[in-house]
């Protein structure tokens, strides 16, 4: 028995380092490893045993051809060849007749991995096929953190170790960052003090000595009522506003006045009382942080309310301060020159642009040309992607020539024509960087691949062959680009010892004296007033919002990553798709726990079992996880209900900002 380090690849801030027990080849034990400076030897849940996802007896193990109709999930095996001809001969011919534009890839983040996923881009652009504007999840919350502050570094997160008030706002740190937990914990034991603001009580609130319930949507009108109280009762720090703040003074003047607590009670559901108390507390906390997640950015309002909330550490003076400040994630993209895998230059003239929130869209409307083929790797469209209806229907074109790799059959996959079966990062190599912490790591292969599984980088250096592509840079192997890498690394990267790195340590790159009052915006101070944005000053928007009775939540299960960890029968058969609501209004409507129901609006219709909880405000149904259809007792999951409606900047989606009408399903 041999244990090797890993990394998981998977779509969460904290990027563990693994350490995996390989024996006679298989991986048949997964830990933490205690050498992580920020994940500290401990795994969540889903990951405790990712050995029965990799050697799963639901992983694709050969490349498979569609035998039935689409949807079916009626397939053939046939040769890695064979897949590989068919998918050139079928992409030449239809190069041919409505040029490369007519082919869309698709593609998320299935993996975190450098290499793995961006191992398409080089390959589309030289194809010069569509692209696919990548902005399913929170680029409305990195617009609103740069209006205010640019190109700033994040703080660390162990800052919170020396915090005094750890504000947890619209993140499930339980579910989706859950190591800040030890962080949060140390600061607790010095006396720290924990606000949870969410629209409803997660199990987050168990570390949350307040939780506060937002009405959906509205917490830049929160955000405002405090920063009202503040100028008010003059508890700004005014000595850190001059030195460093743009614009406190026009917001003051032009903005403020209209955000009192009775206003802001009005549109947030918060008590006016409770809004003077906690603007307040604020400004007394001797450094405040703030944890910022994704949740309140997925709304048609979600950039405004992020650079909203971003002003408020700033008024406070708590970057000044140890522990102090807000963090929305951290950017370590300056660590690796990525541009060396994606090779944008590739790309000889400009493509059309398809946003990939939009994708039920793109497949049914009449473009020009129209998109006669879609290549799915790393993503789960029919499940992730909103308006799930739409997307089925284009998926159903039989016109539509679509190629799924995958290392499940996935709602996407039995939909393709062809199948490509996919390495899991154990069987691949790659290069990790965190979006929550700043450590880096590479990972080697600790096991062979499973079956005849390929790496994406593997599929596309074949498909550039098969294409005729004659660039050399696609005959390299992973490693090979890695390595090119870090011979050349940037300088923040040259600042870490190359030996441990190479051998797949996890490092943590080095952050610069003072860098959290070096504020990296044009007029190098905070911005609360942008001349770049449209709207100079932050003011409150309103969301879409919709015609129907709840609001819908629909974040994220702690058993679930998207629609990742649907394989794993422990976890999904002991569990059902569930509608949480208030008893009030399940009472209202005369509906008992454990019933089936059904959610609608004009989009769609979904049957859930209803659960019963007080922990869900009125007004407000919640729906926590992306599940595979036949895990679901109707045969449409939740997005079926959400949007394809973008966010106010970034092209963001809006999951959140959608509305339902529920019903009792009686047997359905
Ligand atoms: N277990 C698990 N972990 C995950 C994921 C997963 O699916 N499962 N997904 C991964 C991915 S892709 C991402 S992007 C991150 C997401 O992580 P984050 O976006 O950082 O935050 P979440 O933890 O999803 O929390 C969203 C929270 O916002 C709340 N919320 C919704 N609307 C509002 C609002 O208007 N105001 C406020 N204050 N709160 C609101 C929701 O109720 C939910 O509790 O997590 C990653 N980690
Ligand atoms: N209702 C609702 N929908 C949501 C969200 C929500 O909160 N609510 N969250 C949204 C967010 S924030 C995000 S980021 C998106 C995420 O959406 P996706 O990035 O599509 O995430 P997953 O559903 O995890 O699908 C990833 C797929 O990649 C496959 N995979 C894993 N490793 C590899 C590999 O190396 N190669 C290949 N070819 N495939 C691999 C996995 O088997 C899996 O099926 O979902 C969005 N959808
Ligand atoms: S999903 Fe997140 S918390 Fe879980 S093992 Fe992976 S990186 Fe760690
Ligand atoms: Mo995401």
């Amino acid at each position: 028995m041999e244990v090797m380090r890993s990394v998981c690849p998977y779509d969460c801030p904290d990027t563990c380092g693994l350490l995996v027990h390989v024996e006679n080849g298989r991986a048949i034990k997964v830990e933490g490893d205690p050498d992580h400076p920020f994940t500290r030897g401990m795994l969540c849940p889903k990951m405790g045993h990712y050995e029965k996802t990799v050697h799963s007896k639901r992983r694709i193990v050969t490349p498979l051809l569609r035998s039935g109709s689409k949807g079916s999930g009626n397939f053939v095996e046939v040769s890695w060849d064979e897949a590989i001809e068919r998918i050139a001969g079928n992409w030449k011919q239809i190069v041919n007749q409505h040029g490369a534009e007519a082919i869309l890839p698709y593609s998320y983040a299935g993996t975190m991995g450098l290499v793995q996923r961006n191992a398409g881009h080089p390959f589309f652009y030289r194809l010069g096929a569509s692209r696919l504007e990548r902005t399913i999840c929170s680029p409305a919350k990195g617009h609103g953190w740069s209006a205010v502050m640019g190109k700033t570094m994040a703080p660390h997160p162990n800052e919170i170790h020396k915090s005094d008030l750890i504000i947890l706002w619209g993140i499930h740190a339980l579910a989706t960052d859950i190591h800040i937990m030890h962080d949060i914990t140390i600061a607790r034991k010095r006396g720290a003090k924990v606000w949870l603001i969410d629209t409803y009580e997660t199990p987050t609130a168990k570390v949350a000595d307040q939780v506060i319930v937002v009405r959906p949507g509205t917490d830049g009108a929160l955000a405002l009522g405090i920063m009202h109280v503040i100028a008010r009762d003059k508890l700004e720090d005014r000595n850190f506003i001059s030195q460093h703040v743009q614009g406190y003074t026009e917001l003051q003047a032009a903005v403020l006045p209209d955000y009192s607590p009775e206003t802001v009670s009005q549109i947030t559901g918060i008590a006016a009382g409770e809004i003077e108390q906690l603007a307040r507390q604020y400004a007394a906390a001797k450094a405040p942080f703030i944890r910022l997640g994704s949740g309140l950015s997925r709304y048609g309002n979600g950039a405004m309310t992020v650079r909203t909330i971003t002003c408020l550490p700033g008024i406070v003076g708590a970057w000044g301060k140890p522990g102090g400040g807000l963090l929305a994630g951290t950017s370590t993209e300056a660590a690796f020159a990525i541009k060396a895998i994606t090779h944008e230059e590739f790309l000889e003239q400009p493509t059309r642009i398809i946003n990939m929130n939009k994708l039920g869209q793109a497949l049914n409307e009449v473009t020009d040309p129209p998109i006669k083929s879609l290549y799915v790797y790393i993503s789960n469209p029919a499940a992730i992607a909103p308006d799930q209806n739409r997307v089925l229907q284009g998926l159903a074109r039989e016109d539509l020539f679509t190629i799924v790799h995958e290392r499940f059959m996935t709602d996407t996959a039995k939909y393709a024509d062809i199948v490509l079966p996919a390495t899991s990062s154990l069987e691949h190599s790659d290069l990790y960087r965190s979006y929550g912490n700043y450590v880096v790591q590479r990972a080697y292969p600790v096991i062979a691949p499973v079956g005849q599984a390929k790496s994406n980088w593997e599929v596309f250096s074949l498909l550039a062959g098969a294409m005729e592509i004659k660039e050399p840079f696609f005959s390299q192997s992973a490693d090979e680009l890695i390595d090119a890498m870090l011979r050349n690394p940037s300088p923040w990267l040259a600042k870490l010892p190359l030996q441990p790195l190479q051998a797949g340590r996890p490092l943590e790159l080095p952050l610069p004296d003072g860098y959290k009052t070096q504020f990296k915006t044009p007029s190098g101070k905070i911005e609360i007033l942008n001349p770049h944005e449209d709207d100079k000053l932050p003011r409150y928007i309103k969301p879409h919002g919709d015609d129907a009775e709840f609001w819908l939540i629909n974040s994220p299960d702690p058993r679930l990553l998207n629609s990742s960890f649907n394989e794993r029968e422990e976890l999904t058969t002991a569990n059902k798709m569930l509608l949480q609501m208030n008893p009030e209004d399940a009472a209202g409507k005369g509906l008992k726990d454990g019933q089936l129901v059904f959610a609608s609006n004009e989009r769609g219709e979904v049957v859930f079992t209803l659960k019963i909880s007080a922990k869900i405000p009125a007004g407000i149904v919640v729906a926590e996880g992306v599940w595979w259809l036949e895990h679901v007792p109707g045969n449409r999951s939740v997005n079926a209900l959400t949007s394809q409606r973008l966010t106010d900047k970034g092209k963001g989606s809006t999951f959140y900002d959608v509305k339902v009408n529920v019903k009792a399903a009686g047997n359905a």
